[in-house]
């Protein structure tokens, strides 16, 4: 019984933490080979999510620029978080797909 008390207590403590820009993050579908929107102008800090909406395809998001690896492949109902700290513009392709121009851009004030 304490343990399930102790448990209840985590669990209020975990539901209760809020999450930094839970509320206002940018969702961009993968659809249709291509990001929708394309383009979006978010706040630094602020959370962008990229969520695969196909029936199949998979996809990723690679910001070559940024000297980074490309993202892990993203399966239907999967998706990707991330933000950015400091202002700028930030282009980014899908590796499998730069080529049929599903890219995009994250401008970032
Ligand atoms: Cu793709």
């Amino acid at each position: 019984m304490r343990r399930i008390s102790a448990l209840l207590v985590l669990l209020a403590l975990l539901c209760s933490t809020p999450v930094a820009g839970d509320d206002d993050t940018v969702v961009i579908v993968m659809r249709d080979m291509a990001f929708d929107p394309a383009e979006v102008t978010v706040r630094v800090g602020q959370i962008v999510r990229w969520e695969n909406h196909e029936r199949r395809q998979f996809h990723n998001v690679w910001f070559r620029e940024l000297g980074e690896e490309p993202g892990d492949y993203l399966f239907p109902e999967e998706y990707t978080e991330r933000s950015f700290d400091q202002p700028g513009e930030y282009p980014y392709v899908c590796q499998p797909h730069e080529d049929r121009g599903m890219v995009g851009v994250v401008r970032v004030q």
